[in-house]
């Protein structure tokens, strides 16, 4: 067992299993399985490159002897920080069968959140490309070993000092380890709203059974074809159903450089694409590219949005202009996720955020003192069940918080539940900046904006926007000197922190309002800024 890692009570965990959710499989002997019954069938493809079933399987095999000569054993911890390649699933299946476990880091992620996870995980190596998206990751991987000089640094690439993933693939393992499906298989990122993200440990058992049930609804086979646009590290195209989801269902994954209608259009027709899934914003450019789009994109039966609040304006747009049906998918990294069916009446698909994929899903709606709302009303939604965690990793006290004391996940979202069971999201109770899904957490920014000489104090909030949904707006009490906006942003950028969670803009003020109780008052920030942005475009 990895220590700091809560785990499910005897009693759930019995009964999971009892009822079926959890069916004693790995992500290593799942990959073996499907390598035994459909060996030649194409497990993923990413540009002129294809891998079948058998051959992922052999690679991964090859790799994890590899990883175990560097020394990398069960119960490890490996931050893993590869775009859409298909080193991603070679690196992540070695690693499965090691019973090491993967950290997930974004592509943008930078030295100050690379060097927290490495630190707090205690990871023994970090796997990176050499450049994607004209940045070089090994200059990346030199400052983050400059604060962990014992990281193994591994590149899928031209390695440089360090090094090369192509080099690892040795013959076989020693002792293969067993690798139990209640064993924590890796850590995945929180969205955070307090201070840095915390990492969830997710179980073979729990996450098998989400992408399971998430392929089921999307009706995966294996004749289906998932395009992931979005980095595959994220939880939704991870698993909702997501590349694993694919993989589980023995279809196919096909790998888009890059999620715009000019690199994911000609893919679609090209390799028959059968599901894929966006954010609202990609949504959004997906929506107006396809109308003078010269691509046949008849092959697309299903068109997930997720990860943050899709329009009902735009969701009613997406079948008449793509001919699919659209799905809506409402997850979190911590467990839940939720969606709607592809039978589901049309009001229901564009109205509503879905309902949960499990039967075993227990939702509570409730006020700020925990107690359940009437029917219909809005309230933050708690959960617990078969895919969710019952606490974060190596966070004890902050555990008391974010959980109830019977388990339930407060999931800081502002939700109704209809009389069908469906979920419409309402707003959030979290101190987070949702922009256009990626997860900002306001202390963490604000934090790295006091460490600034001349900032006396900062609060950050989201600022509407019509396009991302939020965009994140930082409120500064300055000291003395006046650094300017841009010398703000590029201390911030200096910090190492993801260009996403740069605050968008910045708002000179004197004082902040404050609530009866003495806290600075976000909602009043709120109001502020959307007055002004309003004001202006009224002027306009
Ligand atoms: C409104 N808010 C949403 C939605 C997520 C599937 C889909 C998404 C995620 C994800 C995921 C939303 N409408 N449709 O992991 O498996 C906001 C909520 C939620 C938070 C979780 C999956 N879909 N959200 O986005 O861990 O606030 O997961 O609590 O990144 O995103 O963020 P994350």
């Amino acid at each position: 067992m990895v220590t700091g890692c809560p785990s499910f009570p005897k009693e759930f965990a019995e009964r999971y299993r009892e009822m079926g959710c959890w069916r004693g499989e790995t992500f290593g002997n799942m990959l073996r399985e499907r390598a035994e019954s459909q060996g030649e069938r194409i497990a993923v493809t990413s540009g002129e490159k294809n891998i079948s079933y058998a051959e992922l399987d052999k690679r991964a095999d090859g790799l994890a002897a590899g990883f175990q000569q560097l020394g990398i054993r069960k119960g490890d911890r490996v931050v893993v920080q590869l775009p859409n390649r298909i080193e991603f699933f070679e690196v992540c299946f070695a690693l499965f069968r090691l019973g090491a476990l993967p950290v997930f880091a974004l592509p943008s992620h930078r030295s100050n959140e690379i060097c927290y996870f490495c630190e707090f995980a205690e990871a023994v190596a970090y796997v990176i490309p050499d450049t994607y998206m004209e940045f070089d990751y090994r200059t990346l991987a030199k400052e983050v070993k400059n604060t962990v000089p014992g990281l193994q640094v591994i590149v899928a690439g031209d390695a440089g000092d360090f090094l090369a993933l192509p080099e690892l693939y040795a013959a076989a393992i020693v002792d293969p380890p067993a690798v139990s499906s209640s064993d924590v298989a890796f850590l995945q990122l929180s969205g955070g709203s307090t201070g840095l993200s915390k990492l969830i440990p997710r179980t073979h058992d729990d996450y098998i059974y989400c992408l399971r049930l998430n392929g089921e609804f999307c009706r995966l086979n294996q004749d289906s074809v998932y395009l992931a646009v979005l980095p595959v590290a994220h939880n939704f195209t991870l698993s909702s159903p997501g590349v694993l989801g694919a993989l589980y269902a023995g279809a196919r994954v096909v790998l888009a450089a890059a999620p715009s209608p000019d690199e994911a259009f000609p893919l679609i027709e090209q390799e028959r694409v059968t599901i894929t899934s966006l954010v609202p914003p990609l949504a959004l450019i997906w929506l107006e590219a396809v109308a003078s789009s010269r691509y046949d994109l008849s092959s697309l039966k299903v068109l997930q949005v997720g990860g943050a609040k899709f329009s009902e304006e735009a969701a009613r747009r997406i079948k008449p202009a793509f001919g699919c049906t659209l799905q809506q998918s409402y997850g979190m990294a911590e467990g839940l996720v939720n969606c709607t069916r592809l039978d589901d009446p049309e009001e229901t698909i564009v109205s509503t955020q879905g309902k949960p994929v499990s039967p075993y899903d227990e939702i509570r709606v409730v006020d700020e003192d925990d107690i359940e709302v009437a029917p219909g009303e809005v309230g933050q939604l708690l959960t617990r069940g078969p895919c969710t965690i019952r606490g974060y990793y190596k966070a004890e006290e902050h555990n008391e918080k974010a959980f109830t004391p019977d388990g339930f996940y407060r999931t800081g979202d502002l939700v109704s539940v209809n009389a069908a069971g469906y979920i419409v999201v309402e707003g959030r109770a979290k101190d987070q900046i949702n922009r256009g899904g990626e997860k900002i957490a306001a202390e963490e920014v604000e934090n790295h904006l006091l460490a600034h000489p001349a900032v006396l104090d900062a609060a950050i909030v989201a600022m509407p926007d019509a396009f991302l949904g939020e965009r994140s707006c930082a409120f500064v009490i300055l000291r003395h000197e006046n650094p300017t906006v841009g010398a703000l942003k590029n201390f911030l950028k200096e910090r190492g922190i993801a260009a996403f969670k740069i605050p968008d803009r910045i708002e000179f003020i004197d004082s902040f309002p404050y609530t009866p109780l003495g806290k600075v008052s976000k909602k009043e920030l709120r109001k502020m800024i959307a007055e002004k942005i309003n004001g202006k475009r009224l002027k306009e």
